[in-house]
Parts: C-alpha cells; structure tokens; sequence
C-alpha cells in the first residue's frame, strides 16, 4: 500500500466525493488528467451521505437540484417529490457515480490528514489517518462548506448514558423515537427538519430552543406524471433560468420595492409567496426585502401573524417569533406542519435564554429549572461552517505557512477559489465563495467548469503552476465585503457570517460568502479567465 515513503502518483487528488468532487473527477477525468478522490465516507453523496437524519431533504425544487451537465443524467433520473428526501437524494449521487463510472477512482474510509506542498518537486504531498499517501500537482478542496459538525459546547455531554445523536453523523441503523422522551437542542433549518418527524412518534418531546428562525412552508408534493413531462421538456429552459437568478434557484427577487407597492397588493403577492412551494417567500421577495430595515420588518411582521395564527398558546408562539433579526437575515428553515408541531400535548418548547441548560447528566438534562429524564437527546447544532473542512487538515503553502494561520483572523481568497501562498490549490465551494449561497449544486458546475478551463489552459500551454497573487487576494476581500455590506443577512450572527458561540475564536463577524449573486459572480470569474487568469500567476 501507498505510504509516505512510497506515495502513489496522481496529476490531481480531489479530497471529497460528495457533489462538487463527484463532478471534478468526472471533468478532470475528460481531459486526460489521472485523479484519486479520497473520501472519508464509505460511500459517495457528502451531504447527503452523512445527514441521514428523519426528515432531511431539500429545500431546492429536486428538479432545480440535480446535475445539469449531463442530458442521459437528467433523461435516466427521475425524482419522485418536488423537494426529494435524503434516502432518494443519496440513491440519486450513487446513480450518478455508477452512470460515469466514477468509484474506480474514489478511495473511500480515507480521511485527510495534511496536504503540504512540496516546493522543489512542485507537488501537493496528502497524507491520511490510515497511513495512505500520495502526491499530485493539483490539490482540490471538495470538501463541503456545512461538513465538520460541532457538538455545542455544554458540560457533561460524554456523561449521558442513553441514545445520543448529532444529526450530521446519524447512524445507518434505524433510529426509533417511539414512545420515548427525547430532547432535541438545535432549531436551525435541520432541527426544524427533525423536529417535524421526532414530534409523530415521541412519547414525548421537549425542544430546547436558544433563538428562533424564522420558518416558512414548503408545501412539497409528490411529483405528477403530468409535471414529470413539463420538467422532461423544460431542463434546458429551468437551468438556464437557474443561471440568471441571484442564488441559482428557481425563485428570484421581485423587481419591485415592498416600500413603494400599494398595502393591498403588497400582502396580497406576501400571502401569495406564502402559499408557494419552496423558497419563493424568502428568495423571491419584494428586492428592498434583503436590504431595507423598514421593508424587512414589515415581510417579518407578515410571517410573525402567520406564526400567531398557526400556534395554539400565545406565550408559545411569541417564544417562536425572532426578536434578534429580521426575516431572511439568517438561513430560512422550511417546514411543514412545524407550528403546528407546538400544538401537540407530547411537544414541549423551552426557551434556553430564559431557563438555560446547566449541563448533560447521566440521565438527562440539567435546566435552570430543575433537572429532566430522557431517553435520548438529539443534537442538530450545527457545523464549523466553510472554515471547519479547512482547519481539520493541516495544510501548509509555500515555506510552510499553515493555512490555519493565514486564515486566523478570517479566511482571505482570490474568488473563493484560490488562496496566495497555496499553488495549485483550489478550493470548490471555499470561504468567499458564491457558489456557497444558494442552490449550492448550480455554484459547484460553475465552479467545477472554471476549474476544468483553468486545467485544461494549463495543459494546453504547458503551465504547471498556478497561485494568486496578494494583490488580487485584497482586491477580492475588498469586493466581498462591498456587496456584503449592503445585504441585511450581514448584520445578524449566523453560519453565513462565520459566527459560531460553540467553537474559540468565532464570535467576531467575517464574512465567509460572497453574496453578490452567482450571476455576478460567474461573469467575475469568466472575465478573469478571459484576461489569461488575472490576478494569477502562471507558469
Ligand atoms: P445551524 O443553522 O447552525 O443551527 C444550529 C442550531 O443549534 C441553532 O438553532 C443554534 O442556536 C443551536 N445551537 C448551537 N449551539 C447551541 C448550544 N450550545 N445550545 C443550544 N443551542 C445551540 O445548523 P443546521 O444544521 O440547522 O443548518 C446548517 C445548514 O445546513 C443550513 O443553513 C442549511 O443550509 C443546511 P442559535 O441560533 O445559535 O441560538
């Protein structure tokens, strides 16, 4: 077997076989390059490989989701809902792997150590926990931007003797909560997701709440074979679509402004966007929503009715309405019947600011209040959002500098693709990326097909380094925090502004997306390729 000794050789090693390095292998294996994805997992999906939590799915229309490249892909495929569930979206990455052939080329059970490169040799040298070894020219970050898992920082957590789960590294077997009193911590867009589930079988639930989201109704279906003929006919019209919106969804911002539309029509197009499947209410806002206080306190008004209007116990559903943002400021958990969940005699909301949590105990939990028996806690807390994948392998540039240590007061990118100081290294949906705010699969083929121009002009021209430079690095920070600045979204603590109470050292803001729209953001990139790579040298 391969070691540090005796490395295997590759032209390119892409770390992650989930969306973005299932497609790079599949791009990169096109134009003749030799590739070994390593994966940690035993199978193929990322995401949907490791969240198997009940009621996981998409928020995407399944249709807007899937891979676009490919016509026997899109013509083979057929997705039975219109927001498809974690089971059939894993199903989904596994057909796709076996129809381009691409595990022949994946090393699974492989988790990534370090990648440091080798300046003499002009060579990546990646190493895993295994022992495996192996070295390449390029190194591609496929990593996932929502993939390393933070269990909140709680005392006494390794006390608790019974079930314990974090939703991103469910078990395989099944989970039952029948009949049994579980708690769950966490109620984010995954713990709205599992809430809706756990609350039909619990004997009891009790859902300890720290602040609130503000949720809105999927309304997902069944997919008719009379809408399965209209979206067979209509890929190429929904994709190209796709390109144009803002996050690469279906939905996109209304044209006019909420603060210059009439009363009447104003809550008639909210209640309408309401009634809507999918992101519609949030992504396909009035425009001043995103960006205007007034606008987006009277679209947060509208859902907290809404809210009023579906929970039974007032106290309750003022607990459930935000009071520390506006609606859309932070990601938009999609539901269905979730309010209603708070309506059940087995469901129980407590509020953590209020009674907070002392600790985890051998058999439960400790609150304020006195202490409470369960059979099992659930923790949907959340990830080490976009920087996590990068810190837990220790991966060092030119003279050694460690990308943990550049990266120590925020990451700095050139696109979100490129790091100075770490040649030929490219990061597929990294910090400061666009690709990483939206339907992330429409930013993973813009991102992967840049790549794939990038390597094939390398080829082509018999380039065999590639780094930004400092400069173009500051001008990219400059432009991230430009069209940050003016979105609401960067003025409340979320993942997307890299605030994370759990983990030392994440409580200042850093903008870890590039928000300005993938519209925007692919013509940046094809401008830069355009001008033989701007603000990259090559050589
Ligand atoms: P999120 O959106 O980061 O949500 C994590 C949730 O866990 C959130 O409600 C947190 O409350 C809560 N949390 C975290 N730490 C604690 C502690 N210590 N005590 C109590 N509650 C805690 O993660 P998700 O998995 O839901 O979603 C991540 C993305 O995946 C999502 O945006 C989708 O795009 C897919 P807080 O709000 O911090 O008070």
């Amino acid at each position: 077997a391969a070691s540090v000794q005796d490395p295997e050789r590759f032209d390119a090693i892409v770390v992650g076989a989930g969306i973005s390095g299932m497609y790079m292998l599949y791009r990169l294996r096109e134009l003749g390059l030799k590739v070994r994805v390593l994966e940690a997992g035993t199978d193929v999906g990322g995401t949907w490989y490791w969240n198997r939590y009940p009621g996981a799915r998409f928020d995407s229309e399944s249709w807007s989701y899937g891979y676009a490249f490919s016509q026997e892909i899109l013509d083979e495929w057929q997705w039975s809902e219109h927001f498809s569930s974690q089971p059939e979206n894993l199903r989904y990455c596994r057909f796709v792997a076996d129809r381009l052939d691409l595990k022949r080329d994946i090393r699974f059970e492989t988790s990534v150590t370090s990648a440091h490169y080798d300046e003499d040799a002009n060579e990546w040298a990646i190493a895993a926990e295994d022992g495996y070894a192996a070295r390449a020219r390029l190194f591609i970050a496929a990593i996932g931007p929502l993939s390393v898992p933070v269990w909140p920082a709680i005392d006494g957590i390794g006390d608790f003797e019974r079930e314990a789960y974090h939703t991103a590294r469910w078990p395989h077997e099944p989970v039952s909560f029948a009949g049994k009193r579980v708690a769950v911590i966490g109620t984010g867009a995954t713990g709205v997701q599992l809430i809706q589930e756990v609350a039909k079988t619990a004997g009891h639930l009790t859902v300890l709440q720290r602040r609130p989201n503000w949720c809105a109704p999927l309304h997902n279906s069944p997919i008719t074979p009379e809408e399965q003929a209209d979206i067979r006919a209509r890929h190429e019209e929904i994709f190209d679509h796709c390109r144009n919106t803002h996050g690469g969804f279906i939905h996109d911002a209304d044209p006019r402004r909420l603060l210059e539309t009439p009363e009447a029509e104003r809550l008639a197009f909210l209640e309408k966007k309401y009634a809507e499947p999918g992101f519609g209410i949030w992504m396909g806002n009035f425009r001043d929503t995103f960006t205007n206080e007034e606008a987006n306190r009277i679209l947060s008004d509208f859902i907290a009715g809404k809210i009023r209007e579906r929970v039974a116990d007032p106290a309750t559903a003022e607990k459930l309405i935000p009071k520390d943002h506006g609606f859309g400021q932070r990601r938009v958990p999609m539901e269905t019947r979730y309010y209603e969940v708070y309506n059940q005699d087995n469901v129980e909301l407590v509020d953590i600011l209020a009674d907070p949590i002392r600790r985890v105990t051998k058999t439960g939990i400790e609150l304020e209040s006195g202490h409470r028996d369960f059979d099992m806690i659930v923790y949907a807390t959340g990830f080490d959002a976009v920087l996590g994948g990068f810190n837990r392998i220790d991966i060092r540039g030119l003279g050694g500098q460690r990308l943990r240590d550049k990266w120590a007061e925020g990451p700095t990118t050139y696109l979100g693709l490129q790091v100075a100081g770490f040649p030929n290294m490219l990061t597929l949906v990294g910090p400061q990326n666009a690709a990483g705010f939206g339907n992330i699969p429409r930013g993973i083929e813009q991102n992967v097909e840049w790549v794939a121009r990038l390597v094939r002009h390398m080829r082509d021209n018999g380039l065999e380094y590639v780094a930004a430079t400092p400069e173009a690095e500051t001008e990219w920070q400059e432009e991230v925090t430009r069209s940050s600045d003016k979105m609401l979204l960067s003025k409340a603590d979320s993942w997307f502004t890299g605030i994370n109470r759990n983990i030392d050292g994440r409580s200042r803001r850093v903008y870890l997306l590039y928000t300005a729209g993938m519209p925007a953001y692919r013509e940046r990139c094809d401008a830069v390729a355009a001008k033989g790579y701007e603000g990259m040298e090559l050589r």
